[in-house]
């Protein structure tokens, strides 16, 4: 009885983090902790951790990003940012109407792209992240992945790095004149390609982008959006 019940519940995300309970660097879970924010939607973050599979079955998956919005279980972040579009249709829009929508289906598909194109150079950095229990777990997994040791994926990035670099000519050149993807502001594929520099940014001293690359001064203004919400985490200066 009473006003509580008229309040809307706060949402719940289940957040991976890392040894250390606030180092939080999931590139696909930065994604909606910024759709979020951009939404203006409170949410509680839930540290979880890559084995604590049981916490977030009712999704009926084993990955996070998770959000949990009253009595609705929502896996996936493309998924997640398209619950949010549909079901908070007055909060500013993650894609700037209908057609924004597909642009930024492919945006998305780009940042996953990203993800894998970023794990070769720094899997064995976030292995030194990630919590003593998952250890084991995230090695054999991310070895079986990659049919090698982390050890060996790594171990000729530098050789890699200038064609890394080069791979990113068409996002720095958009981004060298204009400030976001979105534009004049941010919307949701600056988030979803924000992602995997963020993650790389929280777990791996490497220097992936260069200290004037565009694509890191538009980096640096998304981690100053909202409040900084994007440096509550440790991170590197890299
Ligand atoms: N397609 C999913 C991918 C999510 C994903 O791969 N999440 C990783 C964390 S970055 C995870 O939960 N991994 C758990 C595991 O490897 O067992 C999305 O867009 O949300």
């Amino acid at each position: 009885m009473g006003f509580g019940r008229f309040m809307t519940e706060t949402m719940r995300l289940f957040d991976l983090a890392g040894a250390e309970l606030d180092r939080r660097f999931s590139p696909y879970c930065w994604r909606i902790r910024l759709a979020l924010a951009h939404k203006n939607l409170p949410v509680e973050t839930i540290p979880w951790r890559f084995t604590e599979k049981e916490e977030i079955a009712p999704s009926g998956q084993t990955l996070v990003p998770v959000l949990v919005d009253g009595d609705q279980w929502i896996a996936d972040s493309w998924t997640i940012a398209n619950y949010l579009e549909d079901k908070y249709p007055n909060s500013p829009s993650l894609f700037g109407g209908p057609v924004g929508r597909s642009l930024s289906r492919h945006y998305s598909d780009i940042a996953d792209g990203l993800v894998r194109a970023i794990f070769p150079f720094i899997v064995l950095d976030v292995l030194q992240h990630v919590a003593e229990k998952d250890r084991d777990y995230f090695r054999a997994s991310r070895e079986k992945r990659a049919n090698a040791r982390l050890e060996t994926v790594v171990s000729d990035r530098d050789k890699r790095l200038p064609d890394f670099r080069a791979s990113l000519a068409s996002l720095r050149r958009t981004l060298k004149s204009q400030p976001f993807l979105g534009g004049d502001q941010p919307l949701y594929a600056d988030y979803a390609v924000f992602g995997p520099f963020q993650w790389a940014r929280c777990t791996s001293p490497y220097v992936l982008l260069e200290k004037d690359d565009p694509i890191r001064h538009w980096r640096d203004r998304l981690l100053d959006c909202f409040d900084g919400l994007g440096r509550e985490t440790p991170a590197y200066d890299a």
